[in-house]
Parts: structure tokens; C-alpha cells; sequence
């Protein structure tokens, strides 16, 4: 309804972003000289990234604004992903790429006096997750921009994301990790705020046809305020939103009244308390500790988004019926299932619809994806907590489970141990709300993260709720990662080579394309540039650990690597156990022996939890052998030990490229699915590992001669723990000695690594470290010799890439969109904007 000639002004006027060097140039000096307030004579590199972050931001957003009225024109169904934890990584790479403006963003830099693999390295990462779970979710944004559906994330704004690691004395020392100084890659939305209300009472009164309303009155209102990250898709100019929400106190800077009456230092404290609730993330992978503070943020989040969701959904003025055709929501775990109960209470509290109705509507629009089988992780609140924080939410929990409950008594009656089994409150003192029965019982489908995952999570802890509701209400989804980071920019020398040989980057959009590589896995002339790459990235990779520690490594040797989070049952501790077998067997070899050894370095990297103190103690016990291995002379280049600090996306990027072997040695049934082992398969390097997560999968696509399996398997796992328990447990002879040589004091003060060692030797070892010991250290001797021969692992190499199309988050977010989401995309009409695939 906008009259004809301002549509003309607009039009004329319309922003565009650029797509030439000169243009991109001339957006570079325009925020260096005006948003910056710099010149060419104070331009340093940080604020050249600023400047250069901008200009590409100015592009983004024009596409955003572009996508989100075409989302709104088309009035499709939309799929909303709730996440606790988005790890982002760095934004102004992963930009010029996707846009393909990258060459044109190298030269144009270059002409002002940059380089650009300096102005990317001034970025700050945005590290709002733990692991694996927070890098899905990152993966999955970029899947759904990408694949052009209509998405949106839904996040938390935290102030601080994952800490920093240092590593003083080879222990952790942990450093706020304050990220927010400069970010160009959020739109602050000052003007879209929720008022969020916490704690109160409920009011229950009827009205005159005796209906019965609930009133939730009282407590205390904390404002959320919107920052919009825009998403930019990969070679599409679909640029979806991701929104986090940031705390703040309701009443605005101060409460005037406090503040006037004398009472300054209250009304600051007041808004201090508001804004602690988007303030910091927490720094705990896989494990619960159920602090109210955690549950506050959780209602918070979900709250405001189910706000904005309901908000969008009424604007279309549709029949509450077709809310499940219009929305699809995702959890991310159970750290949102507050959702279900907050649609539910919108529903009823609010909009005034019957309780069956509104359940209907709620159980059709949820899916719940599942991510950990650890009774540890799994997530329960106290009852007497929720019922002081969210009165009417667990007056909803209460309901929904009497209906559910009713409901498992009319189809099995008289099993009275099922009812106490799958009821939503655990009987416990206190009783305890278990939040993924909520999940379940809220949500249409459940999945698991991989095959083994998944058809665990339907033989043990949810076995219960699959004779409930049947077999078809959960499935698989096994994970994927984002080939355009984890290939193309992690690797562009790889990405290049690879495009060389399979007719362009299609590969990037249809990863199945790598199948094209097998016919040149014997290829000489293929496989010499192939391992000039892999020893690239192997020095750049020497050249961080020679900057970082100052321990000098041998790029020719083999790199076997161990990154992710340290938990015991992730088993660093036995990579640890297994290097220092290895430095005993090279300490008790004559210099001839030696000499037949094949050089290693074995690198760790990792953060533990700040308060999980075995973890710790692994990482101090890494740093003691590194210190005495690195130094002894009988050894040198043939074993080196190595902890990277502060392992992160943007070193993720530098370290898994440069990896010959990768490590992914789980308890077999304990790591969902892993998603670094894609990663490190991906960039041409070989994994040892167990029959476990998406490991399994990863063998049956590459076959098996191409990979290094070993261990018990998941099915045996609860014998051993058994024969464990009643003393049927010897340890390993070569783990015994390895145990010896710490006792001994070769590696520091004995007393430092008692408590790891006990765990095992005398505490049941839970996570099977001497059960799978002998096969482990076997194994890193086939790994060895497979390394000697060199033309056959590059082989092995080149065919394991050429098979790994199936893991691609893309062909997993397609997955998700048919069988869970039910939704479309939604592809631009103009195909394709200018610049792309350069
Ligand atoms: O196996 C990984 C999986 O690849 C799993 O441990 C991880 O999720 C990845 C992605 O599916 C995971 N993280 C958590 N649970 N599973 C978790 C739990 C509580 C807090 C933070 C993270």
C-alpha cells in the first residue's frame, strides 16, 4: 500500500551490495574513514578487519532483508532450530566464501595494503558452544541457508562464551572469554523485546460458566532484547537469521523508584541480576549440573523465541489448527523442552484454547533430536526448584503427565512398575522433572545422532516409550558437517585440487561428487600433489606448535591427533597410557632397533570442564610426558608429545587438515556419534577408533582396510563393567607397566595422577581402558606400518574422501526437512547473484 512514486524513491535508492574489487574497495575506506574514524595512516590490521568485516556485512544484510520478505511474501511453513549452544567460529571467512566474493575481497585488500589470511586471523571467535553439539548447530545453519529452507536459529546471547584455556605449569587455567568488544556480525533489534516473567503465583478462578482459568501473577520480569546474526547460505543468495536473545532488567536502566529513594546500590544490583542471565555459557559437555541460574536461562530463551514464533504465526491471521503446517520447532537436546510447556501455556493461559486442542497443536509442531546416552548428561530439576522459578510450568508438567500416564495405564493396565518407570516426575527426594520424557511425550518424532546411537537410545533408555508410542516415533539422523568450513576453507588447497579433477566446485553443494576422486587414488601425478598438500598443511601445523610451545616437530612425521573435549570416556587417558608404552618400548630399543621406528608426533588438544577434576588431571598428566619425552635425547624426532592450548573452531581449521591419524576411541555405545572424525576423514587423513557413533558408518563407507577399528564392542560393555564389579579384572601387562613407570615418578609427582590411575586399577575402570588396551596399542603398530608404506595410505587416503559425500550436514538437514520438519525450501527466483562460485 505503498503509493507508487516513493516506491520509486526507494527503488532508485535501493542499497546494493557490492561485487566488484573497486566497489568492495571503496566500502573498505568508507568505514575505515567514516564508521571508524581512521585513516590509511592509522589503519592497522584490526581495524582493516573491521573495515573489510563491513563491507561484507552490508552485503549480508542487503540479502537477509531480501530473504526474510520473500519468507514472509511465500508464508510457507518455517523450521525453528532451538539451540543452547551455537559454536560459530569465525564469521568474515566463511563470508567471502559463500558470497564467492573471496578472490575479489584478496586482491581488493591487497591494493590497500593487506594481506587477507592476516585481516582473517584478527577475528575473534564466536564460541557459544562446548563441542559437538554447538557445532551441529553452526553446521546446520549453514546446511539450511545453503539448501535454501526457510530457517531460523534461536540462541542466547552470552556475554561470555566457552573460556579461554591457558596452560601454566601443564595444568588448566581458565580466562573469561569476553568476545562482545567489536562484532560486526550482529544486528542489535533494540526494537523487538519480550518481557519474560520468572517465579510468582499462580491464580486459579472461574468465570461465570464456570470455566477455570489459571493466572500466573507476580515475580519478577527480565526484558529480552534480539541480536540478529545473519546466516549467509553457500552459493545461493538465500541469507537466513539466527536470533539470540540478551537479558537485561525490565524497568530499563534503573529502577527510578530505588534510585530515588535513596537505594542506588539495590537498583544496580537489580540489574546486574537480569543481565547475569545471558552472561555467561556453560562451560559443562555432556554432563547436567542443575543450577537454577542454567534453568533460568533456559526459560528465558525459550520463552522469548516461542514469543516471536507465536508473534510471526498470528500476524497471518490463520486458525490455531494450522499452526503445525506453518511451524516445525527442533531441540536441541532437552535443554529447550521447556518449549512444549510454554506453547502449551500460551495456548490454553492466553489464547484460551481447550487443553486437547492445544496439546495437539504442541505435540505436532515439536521434534527432538537426542545427542548422549550418559546418565550424567541426562536432564533432571528439582520439583520444589521449578516450582518455585515457574509455578504454572510444573502445574502444565504435572497435567501433561497425568493425561500421559492415564493413557500408558489404558494400554498396558496393570503394569504398575512401567507407570513409575516413564512418568515425567522421578518419585526421588526431592522429586526430580526428567526432561526428556517431557521431550518425548511433547514431541512427534525423536531421533537419535547416528545408527548405533539411535537404536541405542530405543533398546536402553528409551525402550520404555517405544512400546509406548511405537517404533516409528524415533528414528535416525545420523550427523554431517559443513563441507564449505570443514574442506573448502579449512583447506583450500585440497578444495582446489579436488575441484581440479571433478569439474568445478559442485562438490561443495552435492558432496556425493567426491566419488569422482577413486578413479585417481593411483594416480602418480594425482597422489604427488595430494601429499604436497598434506605436508603444507603438516608445516603450517609445526609452525603453530613451534610458536605456541616452542617444541620443534618433524612435519614428515606421522601426526596422530587427539582434539575434542577431555572426558574420561573419550579416553585420552589412554592415548596418554599408549604414548608412554610407546616412549618405554623406544627407551628399551638399541640405537639400531630405533632406527626401523617410524617418527610420531601426538598432539592433544581440549578443554575440560572447570570443576571435572579427572579431566584435568589427564591434561596435567599430557603436559608432564610431553615435558620429559620432548627433552630426552635417546628419542627425538621419533616420539614428540604435544597439547595444543586452547583448542577451538578457528584451530580446528589449522589442526585437522594437517592430521595423517586421528583419534576417536570412545567406549564403545558412549560417544553418540562424533562429528571431528568426519572432519579429520575428510581432509585426507586415516582414524583409529572403536565400534562406536558415527565411526561405524564412517567404516561401512569407506570399507574397512581404510580404517583402523579395534576394541570391545558396545554389546559387551555391560559384562565387562559386571566382571569389573566382582573382581574378575586383571589388568593389562603393558598398561601395568606403563602404570609402574608413573608410579615410579618419570613423569612428576606420583601423587598428581593416583586418582587416574586408581580409576582404573582399583575403582571398576568404567570406560574399559585395560579391556582395550593391548588391542589400542596393537593397532598404533598396524597404524605404523601402514605409514611406512606411503604410496598405499595415500591411496587409502584418497579413496576414504572420495567415499565420504554421505556425511555432509546437507544431505542430514535434507533428512531432517522430509521425515521431521515436513517443509520446503524455498528457492529464490533470481537463482543465482553475482559473483558466486569464483
Ligand atoms: O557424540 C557427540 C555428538 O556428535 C555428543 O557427545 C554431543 O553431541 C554431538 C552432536 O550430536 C553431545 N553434547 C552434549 N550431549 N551430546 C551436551 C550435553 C549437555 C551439555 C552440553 C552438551
Amino acid at each position: 500500500s505503498i503509493p507508487e512514486n516513493q516506491r520509486e524513491a526507494w527503488k532508485k535508492y535501493q542499497t546494493k551490495g557490492f561485487s566488484t574489487k573497486e566497489e568492495f574497495e571503496k566500502g573498505v575506506v568508507r568505514h575505515v574513514e567514516t564508521t571508524l574514524a581512521r585513516s590509511m595512516f592509522n589503519c592497522d590490521e584490526t581495524a582493516a578487519y573491521a573495515a573489510a568485516s563491513l563491507a561484507f556485512r552490508d552485503r549480508l544484510i542487503i540479502e537477509w532483508n531480501r530473504t526474510q520478505q520473500r519468507q514472509t511474501f511465500a508464508d510457507s511453513k518455517r523450521v525453528y532450530y532451538l539451540s543452547l549452544e551455537f559454536l560459530m567460529g569465525r564469521a568474515l571467512d566463511n563470508a567471502m566464501l559463500n558470497v564467492g566474493l573471496k578472490n575479489v575481497a584478496k586482491e581488493g585488500m591487497s591494493e590497500l595494503g593487506f594481506r587477507i589470511e592476516d585481516i582473517i586471523e584478527q577475528e575473534h571467535d564466536a564460541a557459544l558452544g562446548n563441542g559437538g553439539l554447538g557445532r551441529l548447530a553452526a553446521c546446520f545453519l549453514d546446511s539450511m541457508a545453503s539448501l535454501n529452507y526457510p530457517a531460523w536459529g534461536y540462541g542466547l546471547r552470552y556475554r561470555y562464551g566457552i573460556f579461554k584455556q591457558e596452560i601454566v605449569d601443564g595444568y588448566q587455567v581458565e580466562v573469561p572469554d569476553y568476545w562482545l568488544d567489536f562484532n560486526p556480525w550482529e544486528f542489535p533489534r533494540h526494537d523487538i523485546t519480550v518481557d519474560i516473567q520468572f517465579y510468582g503465583n499462580v491464580r486459579k478462578y472461574q468465570d461465570d460458566k464456570g470455566v477455570q482459568t489459571a493466572v500466573w501473577e507476580g515475580g519478577e520480569i527480565v526484558k529480552a532484547t534480539a541480536f540478529d546474526v545473519p546466516i549467509p547460505g553457500y552459493s545461493t543468495p538465500t541469507t537466513n537469521n539466527l536470533r539470540l536473545w540478551s537479558s537485561k532488567a525490565a524497568s530499563g536502566e534503573f529502577d527510578f523508584q530505588k534510585f530515588n529513594s535513596g537505594d542506588y546500590e539495590s537498583s544496580v544490583a537489580d540489574q546486574q541480576r537480569a543481565e547475569t542471565i545471558s552472561a555467561v555459557l556453560y562451560p559443562n559437555d555432556n554432563l547436567d549440573r542443575g543450577k537454577e541460574l542454567r534453568l533460568k536461562q533456559q526459560y528465558f530463551w525459550v520463552a522469548a523465541s516461542l514469543y516471536d514464533i507465536v508473534r510471526r504465526f498470528k500476524k497471518s491471521k490463520r486458525a490455531w489448527r494450522e499452526f503445525p503446517d506453518q511451524v516445525a520447532i527442533q531441540l536441541n537436546d532437552t535443554h529447550p523442552t521447556l518449549a512444549i510447556v510454554e506453547l502449551q501455556r500460551i495456548l490454553i493461559d492466553l489464547e484460551g484454547l481447550e487443553w486437547d486442542e492445544a496439546w495437539s497443536i504442541v505435540s505436532q509442531t515439536f521434534g527432538y533430536t537426542n545427542h548422549t546416552v550418559l546418565p550424567e548428561a541426562l536432564e533432571k530439576w528439582s520439583v520444589p526448584l521449578f516450582q518455585n522459578l515457574l509455578p504454572r510450568h510444573l502445574q502444565i508438567i504435572y497435567e501433561i503427565n497425568l493425561f500421559f500416564l492415564q493413557s500408558v495405564e489404558r494400554k498396558f493396565p496393570k503394569e504398575r512398575d512401567l507407570l513409575a518407570r516413564v512418568s515425567i516426575i522421578e518419585e526421588s527426594q526431592p522429586k526430580m522433572v526428567r526432561m526428556a520424557y517431557l521431550a518425548i511425550v511433547g514431541s512427534h518424532k525423536v531421533n537419535g545422532v547416528a545408527e548405533l546411537h539411535s537404536d541405542l537410545i530405543k533398546t536402553t533408555i528409551f525402550k520404555d516409550f517405544v512400546r509406548i508410542f511405537g517404533p516409528d516415533k524415533f528414528t535416525n539422523v545420523t550427523n554431517g558437517i559443513t563441507p564449505r568450513r570443514w574442506l573448502h576453507q579449512a583447506n583450500p588447497r585440497l578444495s582446489e585440487l579436488i575441484a581440479s579433477k571433478t569439474g568445478g566446485y559442485g562438490f561443495l553443494k552435492d558432496l556425493t561428487m567426491l566419488n569422482k576422486l577413486e578413479q585417481f587414488a593411483d594416480d602418480k601425478e594425482f597422489k604427488k600433489e595430494w601429499q604436497e598438500i598434506k605436508y603444507a598443511n603438516k608445516v603450517r601445523l609445526a609452525k603453530h606448535i613451534k610458536a605456541t610451545t616452542g617444541v620443534t616437530v618433524n612435519p614428515s612425521a606421522l601426526f596422530d591427533i587427539q582434539v575434542k573435549r577431555i572426558h574420561e570416556y573419550k579416553r585420552q587417558q589412554m592415548n596418554i597410557f599408549g604414548v608412554i608404552h610407546r616412549y618405554l618400548t623406544i627407551k628399551a630399543m638399541s640405537p639400531e632397533e630405533r632406527k626401523k621406528l617410524a617418527p610420531r608426533v601426538s598432539i592433544f588438544g581440549g578443554k575440560a570442564a572447570p570443576g571435572y577434576w579427572m579431566a584435568k588431571t589427564i591434561i596435567h598428566l599430557v603436559n608432564s610426558v610431553g615435558a620429559v619425552v620432548n627433552k630426552d635425547t635417546d628419542v627425538g624426532d621419533l616420539l614428540k608429545v604435544i597439547f595444543l592450548e586452547d583448542y577451538n573452531v578457528s584451530k580446528a581449521e589449522t589442526i585437522i587438515p594437517a592430521s595423517d591419524i586421528s583419534e576417536h576411541i570412545s567406549t564403545a555405545g558412549t560417544e553418540a556419534s562424533g562429528t571431528s572424525n568426519m572432519k579429520f576423514v575428510l581432509n585426507g587423513g586415516l582414524i583409529i577408533g572403536t565400534c562406536d557413533g558415527a565411526n561405524i558408518e564412517i567404516t561401512r563407507e569407506v570399507g574397512e582396510n581404510n580404517i583402523f577399528l579395534f576394541g570391545n564392542l558396545s554389546e559387551d560393555v555391560d559384562e565387562l563393567r559386571h566382571a569389573h564389579t566382582y573382581g574378575r579384572h586383571e589388568l593389562d601387562p603393558s598398561l601395568a607397566k606403563v602404570f609402574d613407570s608413573i608410579k615410579s615418578g618419570t613423569f612428576g609427582d606420583v601423587n598428581s595422577f593416583s586418582a587416574l590411575v586408581g580409576a582404573i586399577e582399583d575403582h571398576g575402570d568404567y570406560y574399559l581402558v585395560s579391556d582395550d588396551f593391548l588391542s589400542y596399542i596393537q593397532t598404533q603398530d598396524l597404524v605404523d606400518q601402514a605409514y611406512k608404506n606411503q604410496d598405499e595410505w595415500i591411496s587409502k587416503c584418497i579413496i576414504s574422501v572420495a567415499r565420504m559425500g554421505f556425511f555432509s550436514s546437507d544431505r542430514c538437514i535434507n533428512e531432517y526437512a522430509e521425515s521431521i520438519w515436513n517443509i520446503e525450501p524455498l528457492t529464490p527466483e533470481d537463482g543465482n547473484t553475482s559473483g558466486l562460485g569464483k
